[in-house]
């Protein structure tokens, strides 16, 4: 059986990933990638799960990259393959969450392991963290969405510099220009994620779905993300979450949501 790489614990509906790579800083080998993106998958079926926090093992690192050893002999073919494959099995998987995703950043988040961090719904920052994407330092560009995911949230301008010179931002600097949500101090980051998650999981987990697919509409090709809008709206009058979300406020209780 191979080793597990990564660690996960559940705590009344917030269920934390930790990669568990430390000796190599976490870095995204295809074992890594395949074991995360199980997790994922499994986590979107399991009822007691409603929130999803993705953190790195260590106060070091959240991941530094992919694993560089790993993908250093591969040729255009192959490269092409991994990042399609990875994309697919990990990346757009993240991103495409029914359930809320928090990227707890401790420490660097470098290459693929920003991209990472980009995929997830929203990111808080320890204040040591470094991102980067230093991919043109190796001859290669950003392969597992950087160039997408990157300008969608800190705008083309400061992409371009972070992706063209491959230099690495502080956690101030991330917040300053909207990559990171939130820093705090290294000791507070995973219970400041918790906090987050638990905002979120007093409100529908249908309606959290519903949300995550129309914001993503926008960013998809040929569709209208005011349409999507329209028919996400629209369906969620014929949800029970929406029946008893509105009957709660009516009755002045707290919602019991079914997520149905
Ligand atoms: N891959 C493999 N090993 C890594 C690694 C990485 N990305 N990052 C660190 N390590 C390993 C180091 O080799 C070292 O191992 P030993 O030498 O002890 O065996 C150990 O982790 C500790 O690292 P350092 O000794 O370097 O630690 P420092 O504190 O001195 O430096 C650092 C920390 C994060 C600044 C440094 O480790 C570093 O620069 N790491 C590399 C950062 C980087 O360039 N990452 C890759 C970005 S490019 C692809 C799709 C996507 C991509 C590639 C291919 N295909 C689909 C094919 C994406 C590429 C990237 O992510």
């Amino acid at each position: 059986m191979s080793q597990s790489l990564i660690h996960s614990t559940l705590n009344e509906g917030v269920l934390t990933l930790t990669i568990s790579r430390p000796e190599a800083l976490n870095a995204l080998n295809a074992e890594v990638i395949s074991q995360l993106s199980d997790a994922i998958e499994s986590a979107q079926s399991a009822p007691d799960v409603r929130i999803i926090v993705l953190t790195g093992s260590g106060e070091k690192a959240f991941v530094a990259g992919a694993d560089i050893k790993e993908f250093a002999d591969f040729n255009a073919k192959q490269g092409k393959e991994l990042a399609q494959r990875g994309q697919d099995q990990l990346f757009n998987r993240v991103e495409r969450s029914t359930k809320p995703v928090i990227a707890a950043v401790n420490g660097f988040a470098l290459g693929g392991g920003l991209e990472l961090a980009m995929a997830c719904h929203v990111r808080i920052a320890s204040d040591n963290a470094r991102m980067g994407l230093p991919e043109v330092s190796l001859g290669v560009i950003p392969g597992y969405g950087g160039t997408q995911r990157l300008p969608q949230l800190v705008g083309k301008g400061k992409a371009m510099e972070m992706i063209l010179t491959g230099g690495m931002i502080n956690a101030e600097d991330g917040l300053a220009c909207g990559l990171v949500n939130a820093v705090v101090p290294t000791e507070e980051l995973l219970a400041t994620a918790d906090a987050m998650a638990r905002k979120m999981m007093k409100n529908s987990p249908r309606a959290l779905q519903t949300a995550i697919q129309a914001v993503l509409a926008g960013y998809e090709e040929g569709i209208n993300g005011f349409d999507a809008e329209i028919s996400c709206f629209g369906a969620s009058f014929e949800t029970e979450d929406f029946k008893e979300g509105t009957s709660a406020f009516i009755e002045k209780r707290k919602p019991q949501f079914s997520g149905k």
